[in-house]
């Protein structure tokens, strides 16, 4: 009997160690398995006599029941609780508020572009676009800007080869129009344009809008009245704004267009170098040259373009003090317009 009471304090140790059904199968191969205890046990019973053959059996028999019982009982507590487990795991509380998905704004160089195609469309002007790899020709020879002109020089200039560049502004797209039909003209081509250049206030990809208008008697006050509609609608009616003579190799007459700085409001800062304005265009009459190269009679007929940087219109309008924000792509930046 003491071996007995023996057993049954080993094997409750045994039960006691189960923490998982992984460990219960185990344990009760240990214990009942075909090699196990119990096996070894009932083997031993035909070595005994009739009488203890009786008592032994029993006993056994009796400890055995007790074993499969109480493994009975750890399997189904063991079960309930891995049940309560995954139940929790896969509980959703529906008063929590909801994650907001991330909804994507546009760029606000695009925003910039479209505001002053809105405006050029409104005042008749179609939009055009041409290739970003152009030929020397339609970049700078139709241009009218000789071979030892600075714009031409290789650091700011990107060259694909010989005769082929990445264009450093949308003027080509203009020549090819005029190539293409004849006068009137009335177009606007915005675009990316690339510069061998980098700094606070330099990207080598930038965007431009440039405008063309060409017909029979344009004058130098159409260019003043369509610029000064486009920069009342831009920045405000209010905004004070300057012609100021200037020098490009496809405009004669040429001017910059500034206007009072929106930072000081005229006094002069940081921003507008103390003078007080802030360049915000170039324009001027089309050179008969180009006319001339592009098959149209400057006799016949004249024209006004204008070019401005679209990043430059950007960094005024939102008071950004460098143009690489731009391109960072950092959401905190870009989602604020
Ligand atoms: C044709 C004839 C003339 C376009 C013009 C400018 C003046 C000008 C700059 C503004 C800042 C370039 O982006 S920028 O660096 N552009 O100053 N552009 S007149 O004149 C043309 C265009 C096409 C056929």
């Amino acid at each position: 009997m003491n071996e007995i009471e023996e057993l049954r304090l080993k094997i409750d140790g045994k039960l006691v160690s189960i923490n998982s059904l992984e460990s219960l199968t185990s344990v009760k191969a240990e214990l009942l398995g075909r090699k196990g205890l119990f096996a070894n046990l009932i083997d031993r019973i035909k070595l005994l006599s009739k009488e203890e053959k009786k008592i032994y059996g029993q006993s056994i028999n009796a400890l055995k029941v007790y074993t499969e019982n109480r493994l009975n009982e750890i399997k189904i507590g063991l079960e309930q609780k891995q049940k309560e487990m995954a139940d929790k795991a896969s509980w959703i509380d529906i008063t929590l508020p909801g994650k907001a998905p991330l909804v994507g704004k546009i760029h606000p160089i695009t925003k910039v572009i479209s505001e002053i195609i809105e405006i050029f469309v409104s005042l008749g002007f179609s939009v055009v676009e041409g290739p970003e790899i152009e030929l020397d020709y339609y970049n700078f020879e139709a241009l009218n800007i000789p071979s030892d002109h600075p714009a031409r020089d290789l650091q700011d200039t990107f060259y694909i080869k010989e005769g082929v560049v990445l264009r450093t502004h949308t003027s080509p797209v203009e020549i090819r129009v005029m190539e293409s039909q004849l006068p009137p003209v009335r177009i606007i081509s915005p675009g990316a344009v690339y510069r061998c250049d980098n700094d606070i206030s330099h990207t080598p990809m930038f965007h431009q809008v440039e405008g063309l208008m060409v017909d029979k008697g344009i004058r130098f006050s159409d260019l003043k009245g369509i610029l000064t509609i486009f920069i009342h609608e831009m920045f405000g009616e209010d905004i004070a704004l300057r012609f100021r003579p200037s020098y490009f190799p496809f405009t004669e007459p040429s001017a910059e267009v500034d206007i009072c700085c929106v930072i000081c409001g005229g006094k002069g800062c940081r921003v507008c170098k103390d003078t007080g304005w802030l360049e915000i265009l170039g324009s001027g009459m089309t050179n008969p040259q180009v006319f001339r190269n592009v098959g149209y009679d400057p006799e016949e007929v004249t024209g006004f373009a204008f070019g401005l940087g679209v990043e430059r219109i950007a960094m005024l309008k939102y008071g950004i003090d460098d143009i690489r924000q731009f391109y960072y792509n950092d959401l905190r930046f870009i989602s604020q317009f």
